[in-house]
């Protein structure tokens, strides 16, 4: 399918399966993708990006679904991107199974997608991140990224976002895990979800007293609020949503802006490297492919390849 203004066009004008091309171009298709991206232009970063991360079964999904419930009481359209993380045992064929939002098929104001973590060409937060410019010019704020909080493309797509919510669940450890993995530090919420089970008291107590031990001043993350949730029955989610809906509320587009304006940096940042090595690798071609015979029949080894490469001896 060629891509056109036509379709970029369509796809943020309301028509689902335009977008849902749109979609499947910038995810797989770098230059048509790019040119894409470059026709949409349009009032990018309207849109509040919330990335939703935390151990598997933590109840992510079921409580994104409940959160897409309560934003759309509101008139808002919302937006999901779901990584899956394509494991060995299931290839990303349960994917249907994992993304239980199915209760919002249906609804023109919700666009749910997922979005495979293996194979995304540059990665898999920048490809969230583009993903996530075609729903934000196509109208939906929120967009939800979800995540499953492990692994280091994962913990980039975190960095994606404007509020990242870290969902735990008690039992099983995963507070630890949590800690250990570093996720605490990043997170702008937390929420302790399946706060029907046992133990989920103890948890919010713990993890708050874990917050106020955490060294405070300027320059340092404020302590992240910590809530109880029932996604099953959506208990605690409206206190959650409105967590969310504060953070781009009156009076903090400043804080927002220096996360965004840091985004903004990095992405053209890694959008020049891009380009620089793709161009400089071009150039060096045949001189790359005589070096990698030098250095695979033992010539040569890897590091004097690259100073030769680099001193334009080679
Ligand atoms: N008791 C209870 N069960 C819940 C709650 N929230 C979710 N669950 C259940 O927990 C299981 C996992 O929920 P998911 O929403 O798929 O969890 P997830 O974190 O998205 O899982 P992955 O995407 O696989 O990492 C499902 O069987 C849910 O019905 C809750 O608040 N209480
Ligand atoms: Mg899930």
């Amino acid at each position: 399918v060629q891509p056109s203004g036509h379709d970029a066009a369509a796809a943020l004008g309301g028509d689902r399966r335009a977008l849902a091309r749109a979609l499947t171009l910038v995810e797989n298709d770098p230059v048509a993708g790019a040119r894409l991206l470059a026709g949409l232009r349009v009032g990018l970063g309207r849109a509040h990006r919330v990335g939703v991360t935390g151990p598997p079964g933590a109840g992510k999904s079921t409580l994104v679904s409940a959160l897409i419930g309560s934003w759309r009481r509101l008139g808002r359209r919302v937006g999901v991107l779901a990584v899956d993380p394509s494991s060995a045992f299931t290839g990303g064929a349960l994917l249907g199974d994992r993304i239980r939002m199915t209760q919002h098929l249906g609804d023109d104001g919700v666009f749910v997608r997922s979005l495979a973590s293996r194979g995304a060409s540059g990665g898999l937060a920048a490809a969230a991140e583009d993903l996530a410019d075609v729903l934000d010019a196509a109208g939906y704020d929120p967009v939800v990224i979800e995540t499953v909080g492990v692994g280091q493309g994962e913990m980039d797509v975190v960095q994606a976002v404007d509020t990242t919510v870290l969902v735990l669940a008690p039992g099983g450890g995963d507070d630890v895990q949590a800690l250990k993995a570093g996720l605490i530090e990043m997170a702008d919420v937390v929420v302790v979800n399946q706060a029907d089970r046992a133990g989920a008291d103890r948890m919010e107590a713990a993890l708050k007293a874990a917050f106020e031990l955490r060294a405070k001043g300027p320059g340092l993350p404020p302590e992240p609020p910590v809530l109880l949730t029932t996604a099953t029955t959506g208990a605690g989610v409206e206190a959650l949503r409105e967590a969310l809906d504060v953070r781009v509320g009156e009076g903090r587009a400043e804080a927002l802006g220096a996360r965004r304006l840091e985004r903004a940096r990095r992405r053209i940042v890694a959008e020049v490297d891009r380009r620089r090595a793709a161009a400089w690798w071009h150039e060096r071609a045949d001189a790359l492919a005589g070096l990698a015979r030098d250095v695979a029949s033992g010539r040569l080894d890897c590091g004097a390849a690259a100073s030769r490469l680099l001193s334009g001896e080679a």
